[in-house]
């Protein structure tokens, strides 16, 4: 827990935690950053909202990502920011239980149709080794009516961890059903004897890697190798897919789930209300298949 010996100057000086895992190399988090979130906490909300994961070759909505978005000083702050620090200060199971809540809340409130698609959640791998979040997620899915073959974890990639203990203490958690997706695959600690090591359902493509992809050889051959290794075209998602030759190239080489600015931006539940599925796809890139 934070003292307040770490506070100087409205800023937090960072002390050791994390539970034994690497910190990374952030000096100095506002006192604003803490205070919002321990008031998360302490009041139980989180707003998130959905962005679709879909897949190009069958024209249809596949699964959606629940992402954070958390407030500081009534503005909205990067979320990787605040979820970092929360993990900075051993507060990041707490912060991945509410966002976890929060986003099985959220999904009841869509409609039946977006309701039954899968969800990924981002998870630090660290809350996953905490068995206190393991034995409340089964109560979570029973809550929310959410089967665990719908729920997909995101390994989020700026947390370093050990790959072995993490595939080790999933066992259990897999065994119910739910999937596990490597995210960030290309940057940060999302690499190779992860990937190796943790067998993901899934792999999210970083978006650097995909930017562009079009123009560059490079990108398309390590994409054409990484699929190889997964198999299987509807393993691997397209990250940040923002222009139609992005989707047009993943398609060609193989992969099958796209998600970005393409087919739509992060709605709140509300806006997911009044959308149906066909004016969420973007129909210039509609190739004749029947979405649904
Ligand atoms: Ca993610």
């Amino acid at each position: 827990m934070v003292q307040d010996s770490h506070i100087k100057n409205g800023k937090i000086s960072l002390g050791g935690g994390g539970g034994g895992y690497k910190l990374s190399n952030r000096p100095n988090i506002p006192t604003s950053v803490l205070q919002s979130i321990l008031s998360s906490i302490q009041r139980g909300q989180l707003d998130v909202v959905f962005q679709p994961i879909v897949h190009h070759r069958k024209e249809h909505f596949f699964a959606y990502e629940s992402l954070s978005r958390p407030q500081c000083e009534g503005k909205g702050i990067p979320p990787d920011v605040w979820f970092q620090a929360a993990y900075e200060y051993q507060l990041s199971t707490e912060i991945d239980r509410l966002a976890l809540s929060m986003s099985l809340k959220k999904r009841l409130e869509l409609p039946a149709k977006w309701q039954s698609k899968p969800i990924f959640v981002n998870v630090s791998p660290h809350s996953l080794t905490e068995r206190a979040y393991l034995e409340e997620l089964e109560h979570l899915l029973q809550e929310s009516h959410c089967p665990p073959s719908q729920l997909i974890f995101e390994m989020i990639e700026y947390i370093a961890y050990d790959p072995k203990t993490l595939f080790e203490m999933l066992r259990p958690l897999r065994s119910l059903g739910v999937r596990i997706a490597l995210d960030d695959m290309g940057v940060g600690h999302a690499n190779l004897s992860t990937l190796v090591i943790l067998e993901p359902d899934f792999i999210k493509i970083d978006r650097s890697l995909i930017q562009n992809i079009h123009l560059s050889d490079r990108k398309q051959r390590l994409l054409s190798h990484l699929l190889c290794y997964m198999d299987s075209g509807e393993q691997v998602i397209a990250e940040g897919v923002e222009k139609i030759e992005e989707v047009q190239i993943t398609q060609q080489l193989g992969i099958d789930l796209s998600q970005g600015y393409y087919w739509a931006r992060p709605m709140a539940v509300e806006d997911w209300a009044m959308m149906t599925p066909s004016t969420f796809l973007n129909t210039s890139y509609s190739i004749g298949g029947q979405v649904n």
